[in-house]
């Protein structure tokens, strides 16, 4: 159906975009900054056009550059791929006034699920279990304080607009109450333009752990499991496994049920991630991510389905070519995200590549936009690749990322692969005994960082 496909952005996803389409016969439009004519998704992709000066909010954030992309080279459909302009509500409206197809969920999935009190609202409406806390927004402090004698403290004071991290404050009694209200709510409205905000009950150890879901648009979804991407720094994820070491097959079924039913009584289309706090046994949503996520590879994996592919056929109109009974958990995936970074401070490294060799092998795939004498420009984010493994179990992917990362040569510039040898000598990360703070604890004990 479609024939050519314009991908908006740039590095390991763009390849990533770029293969499925050649897989199904579709050609495929890179485009570029300045600081990126010598970039591999340029290289790789049938066209490549240059669309502005190295700055992302003239270059891969500019809509009007992007949309003249497709209007000179006749691209169909538009992929963003992840951060840039994927969960951009009125880039997909623009996309579509101009007669284009955007390869993701609509404009209104988007901003309802970029509200996260509105987000919240609907997933309770649609029988997701939320964190206890506040109905809605919070607008006054006397509202909070009774909100904090309600649930106990502590709490956390999350802004509306905000999320991955973004604009939170815990209050740990009514006094800190008093002084974390007012600086969320100034925070929000100066970083988002927003000063609503909502409170949760603060859970102190909980895992991170994600549902991917999948639908048509016309009332059909399934889920593909979960991923425990509790191992975070600054709430970036670092390493990221699934299945969850935590969760048992009558968790997930029972997880991936409702949360596949509820994406499917919205008609949502393409791929989706439903974000969770696991603690003590049970699920509380948090958030819903309306786009493919740099993490998806490990459900890949051990699902064995290619979800680029599934993205651009249900934005074609046709059904997903897997149903729930097809889908079916083979072995353990694992995939570390590997940064143009400096230990022990985690310092942006960017520069030449004067050597580069990728791991291989069964169950290695790597997924990285690097090659020999490539200059990593110092514009964008400092991800260099993904290392992804599969194994049968849990201990032999363990064992295939230790024998990976030994393969693995980047040459020229610091990257965190160190981190990785590292973790893999920790009895709790072989035994898969963390929550979402262990990172951070074990970087501040071993690396003096925080
Ligand atoms: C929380 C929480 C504890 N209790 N909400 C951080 C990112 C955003 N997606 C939600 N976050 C959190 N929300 C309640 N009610 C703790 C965090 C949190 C966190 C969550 C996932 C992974 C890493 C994290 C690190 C710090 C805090």
């Amino acid at each position: 159906m479609f024939d050519k496909i314009l991908i908006a952005n740039r590095g390991e996803i763009a390849l990533r975009v770029i293969r499925a389409c050649r897989e199904m016969g579709i050609h495929s439009v890179a485009v570029h900054s300045t600081a990126d004519s010598d970039a591999m998704h340029v290289r790789m992709a049938d066209e490549a056009i240059c669309i502005g000066p190295p700055a992302t909010a003239e270059s891969y954030l500019s809509v009007p550059a992007i949309i003249s992309a497709c209007e000179i080279t006749g691209a169909q459909a538009i992929h963003p791929g992840y951060g840039f302009l994927s969960e951009n509500a009125s880039f997909v409206s623009i996309v579509e006034d101009h007669g284009l197809t955007f390869i993701g969920p609509t404009a209104e999935h988007i901003r309802i699920m970029g509200d996260k009190i509105t987000a919240k609202d609907t997933m309770l409406q649609l029988g997701v279990p939320c964190v206890p806390g506040s109905e809605g927004g919070v607008d006054t402090v006397e509202e909070a304080l009774r909100i904090g004698e309600q649930f106990g403290y502590p709490v956390i004071i999350k802004a509306t607009a905000g999320g991955g991290g973004k604009g939170m404050k815990v209050a740990r009694s009514a006094q800190e109450m008093r002084s974390s209200f007012q600086t969320a709510r100034a925070e929000g409205k100066s970083n988002f333009g927003n000063p609503e905000v909502y409170i949760e009950k603060y859970l102190t150890t909980p895992r991170h752990i994600e549902i991917q879901v999948f639908g048509d648009g016309k009332g059909n979804a399934v889920h593909l499991g979960e991923r425990d991407c509790s191992l975070q720094r600054r709430h970036q994820k670092v390493f990221e496994e699934a299945p969850g070491p935590s969760i048992t097959p009558e968790l997930r079924a029972r997880i991936g049920q409702t949360c596949a039913e509820a994406v499917a009584r919205i008609d949502y289309i393409g791929a989706g991630t439903i974000e969770f706090l696991y603690e003590n046994g049970e699920f509380y949503f948090i958030e819903m991510n309306t786009r493919l996520q740099v993490e998806h590879p490990v459900t890949e994996a051990i699902f064995g389905v290619d979800l680029v592919r599934e993205q651009i056929r249900v934005a074609e109109g046709l059904p997903m070519s897997f149903g729930q009974d097809d889908l079916e958990i083979n072995g353990h995936a694992i995939e570390v995200r590997l940064n143009a970074e400096k230990l022990p401070n985690f310092t942006p490294s960017p520069g030449r590549i004067t050597q580069y060799h990728a791991p291989g092998g069964l169950g290695v795939r790597m997924d990285s936009a690097l090659y020999d004498g490539y200059s990593i420009p110092p514009y964008y984010d400092s991800l260099i690749g993904k290392l992804i493994v599969h194994g049968r179990d849990r201990s032999e992917a363990l064992a295939r990322l230790h024998r990976s990362l030994g393969e693995l040569i980047v040459d020229g510039i610091d990257t965190t692969v160190p981190l990785f040898d590292a973790l893999l000598a920790e009895p709790d990360i072989l035994s898969g005994n963390y929550t979402i703070h262990w990172l951070e604890k074990w970087l501040e004990a071993n690396m003096g960082d925080g």
